[in-house]
């Protein structure tokens, strides 16, 4: 069972749903400038997505009637702060403000994230995440947040998936901005986010009007052990806190060099002699600065990958057969994850956990009959929910589960691809139609997970 007070939502961000219109005066972004270069599948862009900027009433009108009751979505920096610094843009803030009371009215609680990933376009000119100048920008930024929101909004998340736009952004390139930039400087900006989620933390409070709760929202896959017995448990666990298991072009797939210093106030022994080479200066009152408190942790969990121990003691990784389950974008379906996500990270950092996303791409079409048939996605999710659920059972503190995501919408660089969404949109008319996974998580929602397929006897090797 789920403890009462479960919160069940839906996740989603500012660019990939509000689109834009030539009177709404928000600066532009680095993946504005991205989709300009043509680097988005099919040459989409993110102009209209869903048109929720004007649609947001309605939307939340159906989130409503989908029995949704709680929303994590994010707010665009530099719709707010055109410039990333300096003036503020009255209609965003009106909007979002609208927004935010819409949301409310129709008894969904709001979790504003602050960073989805929007770097404003003005300040990357100014060398973006790589000047440590950010940590302020960001710092100022999320004062702005809380002078405008913090009286209506009571839940805050500072990043999104710092390993995706580091990572993706600026190691391998095949995300806004889409540079590829060697390693010492990816540890710099590393080192700078992080510095800049806890200034955004400290600014938050500092200015929030009334107590809010705050948490930060990373991610990456999960090692999970083969079978449950103790000694292929220990080798996962010790395989997702480590710096080695990826060569350094991709290092950033790394849960502890990204939530150790947030949650534990110091970057993980292993990874300081690892990564030495290209480490910049961290001092103790960066350290501090970054191990702000915190109310509770988020992770964005979709798959996760086999480790066993070897023969020779080591932990190993097990191939998948070539018949394993795969989503339409290709990620594997390993619902084992979000059991052992939330049991290792709960082990490690004893805070609240929310799976702040986890959801599945489908080849989701409109039927004969005008209705969206998805039974791939019930079975994804009541599969995950289940080991979820297990976490629960077993005394892990999971505070709530966000869907990724509400509406299909723009998928970075797959542009219009990929349909993660409970509620089809049609692009052209921007016409939505609930899935039939809408149907089925209404029912998750009201009766807090009672009618997942839940077993006792996991399956175990
Ligand atoms: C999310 O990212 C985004 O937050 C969201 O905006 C997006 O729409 C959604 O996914 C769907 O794509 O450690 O080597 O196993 C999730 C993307 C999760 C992909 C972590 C890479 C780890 C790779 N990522 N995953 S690895």
């Amino acid at each position: 069972m789920f403890p009462e007070n479960f919160v069940w939502g839906v996740a989603s961000s500012a660019y990939q749903i509000e689109g834009t219109d030539a009177e709404d005066a928000r600066g532009e972004n680095v993946w504005d400038a991205f989709v300009r270069e043509g680097r988005i599948y099919g040459g989409h862009n993110a102009d209209t997505a869903c048109d929720h900027m004007h649609r947001y009433k309605e939307d939340f009108a159906l989130m409503q009637e989908l029995g949704i009751t709680s929303y994590r979505f994010s707010l665009s920096w530099s719709r707010i702060l055109p410039d990333g610094v300096g003036a503020v843009n009255g209609k965003a803030v009106a909007m979002y403000r609208d927004m935010i009371l819409e949301m409310k009215k129709r008894g969904i609680t709001p979790y504003v994230t602050l960073f989805h990933w929007e770097f404003p376009l003005k300040l990357y000119e100014k060398g973006g995440w790589l000047n440590e100048e950010s940590v302020e920008w960001f710092g100022n930024y999320a004062r702005v947040i809380a002078e405008n929101f913090s009286d209506i909004a009571e839940y805050f998340i500072t990043l999104n998936e710092p390993q995706c736009f580091i990572g993706l952004g600026h190691l391998s390139g095949g995300h806004a901005p889409g540079v590829k930039l060697e390693p010492a400087k990816v540890f710099q900006i590393t080192h700078n986010v992080l510095k800049a989620h806890g200034r955004a933390v400290q600014m938050l409070r500092q200015y929030a009007k009334q107590p809010i709760k705050i948490g930060y929202a990373p991610t990456c896959g999960v090692a999970y052990p083969y079978t449950e017995r103790p000694e292929d448990i220990e080798a996962a666990r010790s395989v997702y806190f480590a710096c080695d298991r990826q060569p350094i072009e991709n290092w950033t797939w790394n849960v502890a060099w990204f939530s150790d210093p947030v949650f534990l106030g110091r970057y993980p022994e292993e990874g300081l002699k690892l990564f030495a080479p290209y480490l910049p200066e961290i001092t103790k009152e960066d350290m501090e600065l970054i191990h702000q408190p915190l109310d509770f942790m988020g992770q964005n969990i979709y798959n996760g990958y086999w480790i066993r121990q070897g023969a020779d003691g080591k932990p190993e990784y097990v191939d998948r057969p070539a018949d394993f389950p795969m989503t339409a974008c290709g990620w594997p379906i390993t619902p084992e994850c979000l059991y052992w996500g939330v049991r290792f990270l709960y082990e490690r950092y004893h805070l609240p956990i929310y799976i702040t996303e986890n959801g599945i791409s489908c080849a989701d079409t409109v039927a004969q009959d005008g209705a969206v048939h998805d039974p791939g996605r019930i079975e994804f999710l009541d599969k995950y929910l289940s080991c979820l659920q297990r976490a629960v059972e077993e005394g892990v503190e999971v505070a709530g589960y966000f869907l990724w995501t509400f509406l299909d919408n723009f998928e970075w660089e797959k542009g219009y691809k990929e349909r993660f969404g409970l509620v089809y949109v049609d692009y052209p008319t921007q016409k939505r139609i609930p899935k039939d996974s809408a149907y089925w998580y209404r029912e998750v929602c009201r009766t807090n997970g009672g009618n997942l397929t839940y077993r006792k006897d996991f399956p175990k090797r």
